[in-house]
């Protein structure tokens, strides 16, 4: 980390100005040398000046340079920005003079990733950072912005510090038996501890839902047999015409996609081919498709044609549902209804005069839980890093637990505790492999 880094930090297009960022030793150096205003060697930390970015005697753009010295910043080395104007010629052409001044183009993340391993922030925090920068809801800004401010973290912290507890005593026990004011660890004891740790654990994982769910939205798609109406319904739920809609049998054959916000939440309705045997090979391919979609959603509308009976092709796909999470939308109901489907999770309504759409959408809210999800602390585990260790950390947990039934000596619990406690460290970054923080961090903006 001797080096100094430099990167655009505003994305690059046209705009009213652009931010070049420099981080390490020399930053504030290597700006002075081409800056015609104040000696920035010599001002203030978190200052603000104004001047010239020169090449030689020629003024490259008029800028604003701010100057952050470490500790206190964003890596917690030295920080300089320029504020230039918002050109794309203009801001490579900055960057460029500052690389032939000795600093080097930064990587992906390397800023985020220089502040943690400064130990400004924690991994959890980090990976915050990054989901902060693409969350597209209100709702992901408010998880992300908590999980920046340390919430997820010290959740983890407060049980691996109960986790440490126990191993400390486990230890006293085995080194000083004679030693009787230290607690003595017997197997009831650590019993009742890790089974509350593992309830804590537990909970966490349990909420990881709703963390996904705020992150990346809920994909539904909208499935049925040809001509019931699901591109009509893709349309109402976007309010826009997005889908083609005609009395041909067959009309959708690839996929169509749209998403809204309901309660903070991305919901993305995914219009497919309808379902049936065809020997049209375009439409096959649709067909087949459709049911791919049906495996790897999150939750499926099944859409059917209320003015006529059940049909057997409406029965396979009901079949095919059936241990999928989904509801039926029975569609057409501005003609007589000939459906009835007890015991079925079942909306009725119809796409010409809008009726019963937005009581699907009351039905997905309530189907997410998320009315509730609206009022909870906004913690969860929110990505497959943190679930998989907190995964990996319960079950060393229950093996422990497990074993205390079976009257091991408690020395020999030891390793399965210390297992979890170290996988517990690796989500807040505390115990980390630097293969996997290079991986973790290649995955951000350039010039954060
Ligand atoms: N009466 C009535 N007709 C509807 C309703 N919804 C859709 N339709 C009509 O049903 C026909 C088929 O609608 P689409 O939305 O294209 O049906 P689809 O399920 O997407 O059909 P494919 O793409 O062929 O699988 C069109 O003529 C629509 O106008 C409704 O609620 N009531
Ligand atoms: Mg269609």
């Amino acid at each position: 980390m001797e080096d100094t880094i430099v990167a655009i930090s505003t994305a690059l297009q046209k705009g009213a100005i652009s931010i070049i960022r420099l981080s390490g030793k020399e930053a504030i150096n290597i700006v002075e040398s081409i800056f015609k205003g104040q000696n920035l060697t010599k001002v203030p930390s978190h200052t603000i000046h104004y001047g010239f970015i020169m090449e030689k005697n020629t003024k490259i753009d008029e800028v604003l340079v701010s100057i952050f010295k470490s500790p206190k910043t964003y890596t917690k080395e030295d920080v300089v920005e320029i504020n230039c104007h918002g050109s794309i010629a203009t801001t490579n052409k900055i960057l460029e003079l500052l690389l032939t001044k000795g600093c080097r183009l930064a990587e992906p993340g390397e800023f985020t990733k220089r502040a943690f391993l400064n130990g400004r922030i924690d991994l959890t925090q980090a990976e915050a950072v990054s989901d902060l920068i693409s969350s597209k809801t209100d709702k992901s800004r408010e998880m992300f912005l908590n999980q920046l401010s340390g919430e997820l973290s010290s959740q983890i912290k407060t049980l691996r510090q109960e986790l440490l507890n126990l191993l400390a005593n486990i230890a006293v026990n085995i080194d000083y038996p004679e030693y009787e004011d230290a607690t003595i660890i017997t197997n009831s004891l650590l019993k009742e501890k890790l089974a509350a740790i593992i309830k804590s654990l537990n909970k966490l994982l349990k909420t990881a839902k709703n963390g996904k769910i705020i992150k990346d939205g809920i994909n539904i798609a909208l499935v049925g047999r040809p001509n019931v109406g699901k591109s009509s319904l893709l349309n109402k739920l976007l309010q826009e015409e997005k889908a083609i809609v005609t009395d041909i049998a067959g009309t959708t054959r690839d996929i169509v996609e749209g998403s809204i916000t309901i309660n903070g939440i991305t919901f993305n309705f995914i219009d497919t081919a309808g379902i049936r045997k065809t020997t049209d090979i375009v439409e096959k391919l649709g067909v087949d498709k459709s049911k791919e979609l049906i495996n790897k959603s999150d939750y499926i509308i099944c859409v059917l044609n209320g003015s006529e009976k059940l049909t057997k092709e409406d029965q396979e796909i009901l079949a095919f549902l059936k241990n999928k999470n989904h509801l039926i939308f029975i569609n057409k109901n501005d003609q007589k209804i000939k459906l009835d489907l007890p015991n079925h999770n079942v909306v009725y309504g119809n796409t010409i005069f809008e009726d019963g759409i937005n009581k699907l959408k009351e039905k997905l809210i309530e189907e997410f839980n998320l009315n509730h999800l609206e009022s909870e602390d906004p913690t969860y585990l929110s990505n497959a890093r943190q679930i998989s260790l907190v995964k990996r950390s319960l079950q060393s947990l229950e093996n422990a637990l497990n074993n205390t039934s079976l009257d091991i000596p408690v020395d020999l619990l030891e390793l399965d505790i210390k297992q979890a406690y170290d996988l517990l460290g690796e989500i807040t970054g505390e115990t980390y492999q630097d293969e996997l923080i290079d991986e973790l961090f290649k995955n951000f903006c350039l010039g954060k």
